[in-house]
C-alpha cells in the first residue's frame, strides 16, 4: 500500500522545542518521532513512503534518505502549511492510481492496529477516549459485526460516539480526486472533509486502535518517550563502573559512561557519549541524549534530556523536557507537583492548558542556562537561550 506520511507541519504547539527543528525529528527513545510512524507503516504493509515535508525539511530528508526499512522513500514539498488535505494534494502527483494510506508523522501507532487498518481498506483508525468533545469524533454505524464510520465532527459539545479520528486513513483510489476541499472553519484544507466524502461514497470501516498517541505538545513528547522507552530490551554496552546499580530495562549505549554509585532504574536509555555520576539517581522513563551530562548526586526522573544537555551537581529534574545543550547550574531544582494536586498547566501558544498530568516539570528550549540554585516552578517554559540568575525562583515563562 502506498503511504503518505505527513511531516510538513510547523509544530507551533511544541514550541520552543520546534523553534529550530521540525517536530518529526524530535527524539523519541532511540530515533526521531517520525521514524516510529514510518516503521509501523512498513510493518503494517506500506510498500512505499511519500513524505510530505515543508517546515525545516532538510533534517527529515537527510534522516530518511531514499530508502527506509526496506521500502523506497520519496518527498513532496508543501510550501505553505495550509492543512492536511493540502499536504496530501502536494503528494498526489507521486501516487499511482490505487488506494493510498495517510498517516501523521507526529503520532505513535501500535503495529497490530495499523496492520488491521491496512487490511480493512477503505478505513479510518479510531481511538476510544473519555473526553471525545476535545477531538474530531466519528459518527459510526454497526453492520454485520463491523463498525463503519459515517461521518466526522470536530470538537462537538454533544459527541455522537466516544471514538475519535486518529488521522490514520486508507482511502479508496477515487479519493485522489476529492482532495480539492474548501477551507474549514479554522481556515485550513482538511483531510476530515475527504473522509466525509469517502464515508458518503463508500463503506469506510472504523478500525479501533489499541494504542495511539498524538504528539502535539511538550508533555506528549514525554509520553511518547514513556511508551517507546518501555519497549526497549536491556542492553549494557557502555563503560559501567562495577559499583553502579543498573535495574530493569536499561540501555547504556557504547561510548556512554556510568560512574561509581550511580543507580539507574529502567526504562532508561543512556545514549553514546553521555556521562552519569558519580552517585546520581536516574529513574524511568528517562532518556539521556548523545553527550548529555548528569553530574554528581543529581536525580533525574521521567525526563528527556536532548543531546548535549548538562545537569550540574546536586540538582533535581523531574517530568521535564530539556532541549539540546541546556545547561542547569548546580543545585537547580525543578518542581513537578502542585500543592492543590490539580493537573499541572503549561502555556501553549499563549493559552494556559492542562497537561492532564499530576506531575509535570518544565520545558526548556535549546541552550537554556540556569544559574546555581535556581528553582523552576511546575509547568514553566523557558524559550531557547533563556537564562536565570543564581538563586532565582522562576514562576513564569520567559
Ligand atoms: P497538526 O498537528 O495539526 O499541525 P502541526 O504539526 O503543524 O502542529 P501545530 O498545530 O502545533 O502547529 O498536523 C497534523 C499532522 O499533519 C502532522 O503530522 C503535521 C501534518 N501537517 C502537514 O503536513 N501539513 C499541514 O499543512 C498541516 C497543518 C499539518
Amino acid at each position: 500500500m502506498q503511504t503518505v506520511l505527513l511531516a510538513a507541519g510547523e509544530g507551533t504547539r511544541m514550541r520552543p522545542l520546534t523553534a529550530r527543528r521540525p517536530k518529526p525529528m524530535l527524539p523519541v527513545a532511540d530515533r526521531p518521532l517520525a521514524a516510529h510512524a514510518a516503521e509501523s507503516a512498513v510493518s503494517a504493509g506500506a510498500s512505499r513512503l511519500v513524505l510530505v515535508v515543508g517546515y525545516e525539511s532538510e533534517p527529515v530528508r537527510e534522516y530518511f534518505g531514499d530508502e527506509f526499512a526496506g521500502v523506497p522513500v520519496e518527498y513532496a514539498e508543501q510550501t505553505d502549511q495550509r492543512g492536511t488535505a493540502d499536504a496530501v494534494r502536494a503528494a498526489s502527483s507521486q501516487l499511482d492510481d490505487g488506494p493510498f494510506a495517510v498517516l501523521n508523522g507526529d503520532a505513535l501507532y501500535d503495529e497490530r492496529s495499523l496492520s488491521t487498518l491496512y487490511d480493512a481498506a477503505p478505513a479510518v483508525g479510531s481511538y476510544r477516549v473519555e473526553n471525545p468533545e476535545n477531538y474530531g469524533v466519528l459518527y459510526t454505524e454497526s453492520r454485520g459485526g463491523d463498525t463503519f464510520a459515517t461521518g466526522v465532527i470536530e470538537k462537538p459539545a454533544d459527541p455522537p460516539s466516544d471514538l475519535i479520528n486518529t488521522g490514520a486513513y486508507v482511502f479508496p483510489a477515487e479519493a485522489q480526486a476529492w482532495l480539492d476541499v474548501g477551507e474549514s472553519e479554522r481556515g485550513e484544507l482538511e483531510l476530515t472533509d475527504v473522509l466525509t466524502r469517502a464515508c458518503e461514497e463508500s463503506d469506510v470501516r472504523a478500525v479501533p486502535f489499541d494504542r495511539w498517541l498524538d504528539v502535539g505538545r511538550p508533555w506528549e513528547l514525554l509520553e511518547a518517550n514513556e511508551w517507546k522507552l518501555g519497549e526497549l530490551e536491556r542492553e549494557l554496552l557502555g563503560d559501567i563502573h562495577a559499583d553502579a546499580d543498573i535495574r530493569g530495562s536499561v540501555v547504556v549505549e557504547e561510548g556512554a559512561e556510568i560512574d561509581a554509585g550511580v543507580v539507574i532504574e529502567g526504562p532508561a536509555l543512556i545514549r553514546s557519549g553521555a556521562t552519569v555520576g558519580p552517585n546520581a539517581y536516574i529513574r524511568g522513563a528517562t532518556m539521556l541524549g548523545d553527550g548529555a551530562k548528569v553530574g554528581h548526586a543529581v536525580e533525574v526522573k521521567n525526563s528527556l534530556l536532548m543531546a548535549g544537555a548538562t545537569v550540574g551537581h546536586l540538582s533535581y529534574v523531574g517530568d521535564s523536557v530539556l532541549g539540546r545543550d541546556v545547561n542547569f547550574g548546580a543545585g537547580t531544582n525543578v518542581a513537578n507537583l502542585r500543592h492543590d494536586d490539580e493537573p499541572v498547566r503549561v502555556r501553549v501558544k499563549g493559552e494556559s492548558t492542562s497537561t492532564g498530568r499530576r506531575k509535570f516539570g518544565v520545558v526548556c528550549g535549546d541552550g537554556v542556562k540556569t544559574g546555581i540554585d535556581t528553582n523552576l516552578n511546575a509547568g514553566v517554559v523557558l524559550s531557547g537561550g533563556a537564562s536565570t540568575t543564581p538563586g532565582e525562583s522562576v514562576l513564569r515563562d520567559r
